[in-house]
């Protein structure tokens, strides 16, 4: 019977899971059921569940190769942030019910052996999680992609708070085994590094290069598939992991290079042991660019070796079967390295290499923050890449003839635009030659498209405006309400069907309940039942008893200053000062933070200790803590997402206007009913559009005030200090260690970075002073509006309602009628 969409084939399968249960306990684990653990339960469920993932893609692969049609989407990504998959593969293939009740007949609930799947977190914040939403969003909406990233051995380190302070540990995902994945060693391609380009004369004549002497490794696949909500195709994310070729080259040791035996080896081991903890941050290590090349070398061998299988050994309508989507610059050794195998190894010439090149690639841009640039110092990349080196040279070349050509020999726009940068040490700019190569060039937001094209790329936008588009970012419904959230999922399915699951623009229909009080009520249990999971959550981690009834206020996101938690707690410590001198809140408050700080990154890490500080100083005071709460929850990660981001009443979203290229968790936010306070920064913008201004707390400087002033340097944060009472309490209590007795000078590095910019190109760089009046003044309308239940709720529900635009499944379509042009299966 042939593998069709709903056939009964698959859904036959699905009558068999308990069967498929004990197969696994008994015969993959080798364990009686009486003695299986709970962890061996999981594996056993998950392997049962997996079993049917695998039929899925069996339907895939023959999709792939009857339908010629299809053109197949590579999204090219260091990292991906999937989080647990067995819940979401539940979901996704319908089958609750039945696991539900084969685990009840064990005495089990579903929740307590779903958590102990170990989160895959491949990734470090918006940027990973956002390749995950995509590979959802794709396989529901029908469409066949694959997802390309490195099987690090280590994923994104785990956090712990010890005395206040970030504590790393490291992440071992694999430890107890993960079912997750299939191994396909057949499909292991070899990556080379090192030696050097050689030229010679081909049969025809011709000048031509080959790339000897290297040191080489292969590449294994290890497949995971992501399934899709209702769907019969899945996403394929392929892991590539390194492996030894030879365990220890004899050939070599004989010919006395121990050193190329040794290195192989060593290469091996060493290139996917760990993921870069830096989050919108460049640091030009030699290791990050040996992985950058493994994966995509990997991921380009692979594109074309499929090609191949599908349309033959003709390469020259490539960008007709396969479109390569650039996740950020890190990726951006596909360019040369799909150019080299079109030149060297399979014989084209410069023009049609060129040609394929330009139509495959398509490049995404997710900062602008220019310490997040890649920039990689050339002699590094030339050693370790000497073709691929030669290659940018010749790109580079022949684009700076253009550049003269169209802008009249301006030397100054050759100097912007050209891939290197001149200087001391000599760079590579890899955000130029994505500019460069690619026939689309996106940012991920209205307004951080519109900053791209007036400040970063402006050269290029001038260039090539046609290639510039905007995608704004989404994020998946069926995880982040669906899955997140039971009792608000259920709640709108009852009121207005299932449809939203696949189409988040059916949450219109909401709006029908917006005067039904009844309806309302229902809508606050559902947030009391979140708020009351998190507040156990918070009990079990950390003994802090929250109260349910208080205004549950949360920042949940990287610790960076862009972010500006600082504002958030020098706000918090403004409450406290005000509680102190007698005064109430008008509602009890929870403020709620949680997020990663990189290792390297001190301030950041200096920012948490404070939060834990101040928390430790409000929770203990008995007068204070009656009315206001703050908790640092550790490790936060999709995982923690998931039960924290369902119990917020507001959600703050408060980056420097101009800083947050887009933002996700904004959006799983609104989705979940907060009231958002935030910036007009990111896609904040579009939410306000959405949800209208009474609807949403907007405050603080726009991108362009900001703009202005760091150009004319006119920002003086002193000058406030000196006006604002509340703000030099403030300051100066941490200044004076007001909140650390114990060690009182730790924190005045906070102070003199805000006053004196001791640790940056300027005193408070990120505008904290400048925005905090208005954002005191803004909490106080929050606390007034939550007094009046019936108000806050129907401004959560038209959050609900209007939320539909921020669905991936719509950010996804977007790049299909734009920029990767096919169809459904
Ligand atoms: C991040 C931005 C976020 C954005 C995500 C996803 C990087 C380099 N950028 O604002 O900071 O939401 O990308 O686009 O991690």
């Amino acid at each position: 019977m042939p593998r069709t969409a709903k056939s009964k084939h698959i859904n036959g399968k699905f009558l068999e899971i308990p069967k498929q249960f004990e197969y696994h306990l008994n015969h993959t684990l080798a364990e009686h059921k009486e003695h299986s653990t709970f962890l061996q339960k999981f594996l056993a469920i998950s392997y049962s569940i997996r079993d049917l993932v695998a039929e899925k893609w069996l339907n895939t692969e023959e999709v792939i190769l009857k339908r010629k049609d299809l053109r197949i989407v590579n999204y090219l990504s260091m990292e991906f942030l999937i989080g647990r998959l067995l819940y979401n593969n539940i979901l996704n293939l319908q089958v609750e019910d039945e696991v539900k009740e084969l685990l009840a007949s064990y005495g089990l609930s579903l929740n307590e052996i779903a958590i102990l799947e170990e989160d895959a977190a491949l990734g470090n914040g918006g940027l990973g999680r956002l390749a995950a939403c995509f590979l959802d969003s794709l396989a529901t909406l029908g469409y066949l992609s694959f997802g390309y990233t490195i099987r690090y051995q280590y994923g994104l380190f785990k956090q712990e708070i010890e005395n206040g302070f970030q504590k790393e540990l490291p992440d071992d995902w694999q430890k107890n085994g993960y079912p997750w994945e299939f191994p396909k060693p057949e499909e292991a391609v070899t990556v080379k590094f090192f030696g050097r380009s050689e030229s010679y004369i081909d049969e025809k004549g011709h000048l031509k290069f080959r790339w000897v002497d290297t040191y080489d490794v292969l590449a294994v696949p290890y497949d995971i598939y992501i399934t899709g909500y209702n769907s019969d195709i899945v996403s394929v994310l392929r892991l590539w992991q390194p492996r030894a070729i030879n365990e220890f080259n004899f050939a070599e040791f004989e010919k006395g290079n121990y050193e190329k035996a040794l290195y192989e080896k060593n290469l091996a081991e060493t290139l996917s042991k760990v993921l870069y903890p830096n989050d919108a941050f460049f640091q030009g290590r030699e290791l990050r660019l040996k992985q950058e090349y493994f994966f995509v070398s990997a991921a380009i061998q692979d594109i074309i070796r499929r090609h191949k299988r599908r349309f033959g050994n003709d390469l020259s309508n490539l960008s007709q079967s396969e479109v390569i989507q650039l996740n950020d610059t890190h990726p951006t050794l596909a360019i040369p390295e799909l150019m080299r195998i079109l030149l060297d190894e399979e014989g084209y010439s410069w023009e049609e290499a060129w040609e394929i090149v330009k139509n495959t690639i398509a490049y995404t841009n997710h900062t602008v923050m220019p310490e997040a640039l890649e920039k990689w110092e050339a002699p590094l990349l030339q050693n370790m890449l000497p073709r691929h080196y030669q290659i940018i040279e010749e790109i580079n070349a022949r684009f700076l003839k253009d550049v003269s050509e169209k802008f009249n020999g301006d030397l100054q726009k050759i100097i912007n635009m050209s891939v290197f940068e001149e200087g001391n040490i000599k760079k590579v700019r890899m955000a130029n030659l994505c500019s460069i190569a690619s026939f689309s060039i996106n940012g991920v937001s209205e307004l951080h498209t519109e900053i791209l094209k007036r400040t970063v790329l402006k050269d290029f936008y001038e260039m090539y405006p046609e290639k510039f588009n905007n995608k704004t970012n989404g994020v998946t419904q069926r995880r982040w309400l669906l899955e997140c959230n039971p009792p608000l999922a259920k709640l709108i399915t009852e009121s207005i069907g299932d449809k939203w699951i696949v189409d988040l623009y059916e949450l219109r229909k909401l709006e029908a309940f917006l005067d039904d009080s009844e309806f309302l009520e229902k809508l606050d249990q559902a947030k009391m039942w979140n708020k009351e999971r998190l507040a156990k959550y918070v009990q079990d981690k950390l003994s802090v008893t929250l109260d349910p009834a208080s205004l549950f206020d949360i920042q949940v996101k990287r610790i960076h200053e862009y972010k500006r938690q600082l504002l958030n707690i020098l706000h918090i410590i403004h409450l406290y000062n005000e509680i102190k001198e007698g005064k109430h809140l008008k509602v009890p408050r929870t403020f709620i933070f949680a997020g990663k700080a990189a290792p390297g990154y001190r301030m950041a890490k200096l920012i948490i200790k404070l939060i834990n500080s101040v928390a430790d100083v409000v929770n203990n005071d008995p007068v204070v803590s009656k009315q206001l709460k703050v908790v640092f929850i550790p490790n936060y990660n999709v995982s923690a997402a998931q039960i924290i981001i369902p119990a917020a009443n507001v959600s703050e979203q408060i980056s420097t206007a101009g800083f947050e290229a887009s933002g996700t968790g904004n959006m799983k936010f609104m989705l979940n009913g907060a009231l958002t306070v935030g910036t007009l920064d990111g896609a904040n913008v579009e939410m306000l559009e959405e949800v209208g201004a009474e609807n949403i707390f907007i405050f603080g400087l726009k991108a362009e005030e900001i703009e202005e002033a760091r150009r004319k340097g006119i920002y003086n944060p002193f000058g406030i200090y000196l006006e604002n009472e509340k703000i030099r309490r403030v300051l100066d209590m941490i200044r004076n260690g007001y909140f650390n007795k114990d060690n009182p000078e730790l924190f005045v590095d906070i102070y003199e970075n805000l006053l004196y910019g001791k640790f940056a190109p300027m005193p408070d760089q990120y505008f904290v002073l400048a925005d905090f009046e208005a954002y005191e003044q803004t909490h106080k309308k929050v606390e007034e509006l939550f007094l009046n239940k019936a108000e806050w709720n129907k401004k959560s529900l038209l959050n609900i309602a209007r939320s539909g635009k921020f669905s991936s499944d719509r950010t996804i379509e977007e790049y299909v009628r734009d920029i990767w042009k096919t169809k459904k299966v």
